[in-house]
């Protein structure tokens, strides 16, 4: 009995190990908005303050090389409390549908893979709702994902908002809006709950597209994760190789902390033309501030120590072009304000 106790112990505890690993520290970066359009058009503001990710690892056949014109993909994200907004640029030379059930051989058509795990917990979903591989078809309609135990290949279309954009005849622009569910989702339940997202939520991330360029099965399979020889087909089963994404809202004040001594709209941040961050204080107030500039990863590029008189000037020569945020902290304020370095 003991022994059958310990095996049991040692057996949960690994089941937990296996539940909540992540095989690649892949990091990714989604901006707040507030509105947006899906029209498979990219021309809100928000967007530009989005970094692009290249989708560029060929899993199928793994480590392959494209031929030009094949295919090239990048994507950026951005959210909203409601919706995970998915921007992609993709070049393909053949768009290619050729099995019209969509619950039929559907990744083997021309297909923009989205995969999302709510909570980042990784491990298994093939069989569950613990992640989502929401594969959109180019009928800009159908979306499927492989169900539970109970419903395989399930339609679903009301989790994602999509349309998909014909720039010329190689180039297209996939624009989602994903309705977010957590593990709790149930097929049968007409009324599952959906997750309000937040500023530093992170969830799991890959994006892959499945490109067929008029044949049977798709030719290649190509994605955002650098994942090694053993996960080249993982992600449609296994949320451990997903990467992380964080939600960040730069107007954001951290939580204790306002800005009481300045209105916030009086204090101007800006770049000059001579590549010098100015910050401009009107109430010349003297307060000892730490200027902290990060990346859109949350990378602190560099600090300062200043005294937040009426113009203080910052040389940020040495920092690449980008968008950053850049954050004032002292004694009586908590103030961020991002900026596109050039
Ligand atoms: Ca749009
Ligand atoms: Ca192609
Ligand atoms: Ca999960
Ligand atoms: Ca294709």
């Amino acid at each position: 009995m003991k022994n059958l106790l310990s095996i049991l112990t040692i057996l949960i505890f690994s089941a937990q190990l296996s539940i909540c690993q992540h095989y690649y520290d892949d990091a990714f970066t989604a901006q707040k908005t507030d509105s947006y359009s899906i029209d498979g058009v990219g021309d809100e503001s928000f967007w530009e303050q989005c970094d692009w990710y290249d989708i560029e690892y060929i899993w199928i056949p793994y480590g392959t090389a494209m031929s030009a014109g094949d295919f090239t993909g990048r994507v950026k994200f951005a959210w909203t409390e409601e919706v995970l907004l998915v921007l992609a640029e993709i070049e393909d030379d053949v768009l290619s549908d050729v099995h019209p059930d969509p619950q039929d051989n559907y990744w083997n058509d021309d297909c923009f893979e989205v995969f999302l795990d709510e909570d980042y917990s990784g491990g298994w979903h093939q069989t569950s709702y613990n992640a989502f591989a929401y594969h959109c078809a180019i009928n800009e309609e159908d979306v499927i994902d492989s169900g539970d135990d109970n419903a395989f290949n399930v339609y679903v279309n009301d989790h994602v908002d999509f349309n998909l954009d014909t720039v010329d005849n190689t180039h297209y622009v996939w624009e989602l809006a994903i309705t977010v569910y957590d593990d709790s989702f149930n097929e049968s339940n007409p009324t599952n709950t959906t997750v309000t997202l937040s500023h530093n939520k992170e969830m799991g991330i890959a994006v892959a597209y499945c490109d067929n360029d008029g044949g049977s099965e798709r030719e290649n399979f190509i994605g955002l994760i650098d994942v090694a020889a053993e996960h080249y087909n993982s992600a449609w089963q296994d949320a451990s190789v997903f990467g992380k994404l964080t939600l960040n809202d730069p107007d954001a004040v951290p939580e204790g902390i306002g800005i009481t001594a300045i209105p916030a709209e009086d204090i101007k941040v800006f770049q000059d033309n001579n590549s010098n961050l100015i910050i401009e204080n009107p109430a010349k107030t003297g307060e000892k501030i730490t200027i902290s500039v990060f990346d859109l990863n949350g990378r602190l590029i560099m600090e300062s120590s200043e005294s937040l008189d009426e113009r203080v000037l910052l040389n940020i020569h040495n920092i690449t072009q980008g968008t950053y945020i850049i954050n004032l902290r002292g004694e009586t304020m908590n103030y961020s304000k991002m900026i596109c370095k050039y």
